[in-house]
């Protein structure tokens, strides 16, 4: 992801790992672990990267990159791919591939589903080798398809268009935006991000307000499956994640709402405008500062656990959240659009 900023490399090099370990899962090897333990150590330091790697000198930097692995991460950066993979990547991974491309379906079922015979997205929807599928993966594979690909900007405005409508009717103080990809001005989008809050100058809030929308977006047959609903609907800070569509005779669409308090609005936009990329690039900068930045707001006197940097002993105070523009500033970083806002 740090190298092509598609979740190549992570992804291929997770398929390698995987493929490996499988073929040697009965005869352990120790150049076989020590590649697969690399592998791994190097997929780790990619995920948490900050920024695109522009050079093999730069992928040297990663602890566990030696020359072999930074000549990979420079194919994969030159020519988009890695041509070793095509040749490891044998059938029973593509079939695993396959299942993972399912809503609800990590690694291990996907792995697990084909020690049970599976083979084909038919084999699950025949349930072969007895398979069990939960709710949320049944409609991950009945809508496979819709899923995976990414609808046209134009679609995602006109959804968020009725949408805004019908949550304006609910109550015209809200604040309601289209985040996300969509924001950031990109010609296609992988779903539809919403961000929903309310002034409270008037005393009152926007709590309740999602469950009563999406009841009348069922309704209107715009919201037409739940993938994740909260545990509670009374919060002001909710997610929400589901299924949606234009009208009766278009695709599926995946769509998620968060509806956050108020005063975490600039947090919640920063956040939520992405790209992933440029978020984990501006929480580092935080931490480096001795902050912390998430969607709730940027937070100072954070203490971390020393054995795990991710696990925060106390919250910290919140010094800004209202405003996107006060975070850059006390990051020090420039301002820069939305669009801009790519790594
Ligand atoms: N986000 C993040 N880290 C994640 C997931 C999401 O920082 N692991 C933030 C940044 C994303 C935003 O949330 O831009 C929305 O998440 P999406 O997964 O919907 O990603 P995008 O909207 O950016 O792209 P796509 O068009 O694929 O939906
Ligand atoms: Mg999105
Ligand atoms: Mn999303």
């Amino acid at each position: 992801r740090a190298v092509t900023g598609s979740g190549r490399i992570s992804r291929q090099s997770k398929f390698i790992c995987d493929g490996i370990k499988k073929s040697y899962a009965n005869c352990p090897n120790q150049d076989v672990i020590d590649k697969v333990y690399n592998y791994n150590k190097c997929l780790g330091q990619l995920h948490s990267y900050p920024t695109r790697i522009h050079s093999r000198e730069e992928a040297m930097l990663l602890n566990g990159v030696g020359t072999e692995t930074a000549k990979k991460i420079m194919e994969i950066i030159e020519t988009g791919d890695l041509r070793r993979l095509h040749y490891e990547r044998t059938g029973d991974i593509k079939i695993v591939e396959t299942f993972r491309g399912i809503y609800g379906v990590g690694g291990k079922t996907a792995y697990k589903w084909y020690v049970n015979g599976c083979r084909t997205l038919d084999d699950l929807r025949n349930r072969k080798g007895g398979v069990k599928l939960s709710t949320v993966q049944q409609i991950g594979l009945k809508y496979y398809n819709d899923i995976n690909s990414r609808m046209p900007r134009s679609e995602a405005a006109t959804i968020f268009d009725k949408i805004k409508a019908i949550a304006l009717k609910i109550d015209p103080h809200l604040f309601i935006e289209i985040m996300g990809s969509y924001r950031r001005g990109k010609a296609d989008c992988g779903d539809i991000d919403i961000l929903i809050t309310r002034p409270t100058d008037d005393g009152k809030t926007h709590a309740g307000v999602l469950c009563k929308l999406l009841r009348e977006l069922r309704i209107a047959g715009i919201i037409t499956e739940d993938l994740c609903l909260p545990d509670s609907w009374s919060d002001l800070e909710l997610v929400y994640r589901g299924l949606c569509r234009k009208d009766s005779s278009s695709r599926r669409r995946r769509i998620d709402f968060l509806t956050v308090p108020y005063e975490s609005r600039g947090a919640a936009l920063l956040y939520y405008t992405g790209d992933d990329i440029f978020n984990r690039s501006m929480r580092m900068k935080a931490n480096k500062m001795g902050y912390s930045l998430n969607q709730k707001g940027l937070f100072a006197g954070v203490v971390r656990d020393p054995h795990d940097r991710t696990r925060k002993l106390n919250q910290g105070t919140n010094i800004a959240s209202s405003s996107e523009r006060q975070i850059f500033e006390i990051l020090g970083v420039p301002w820069q659009e939305p669009h801009e806002r790519i790594r």
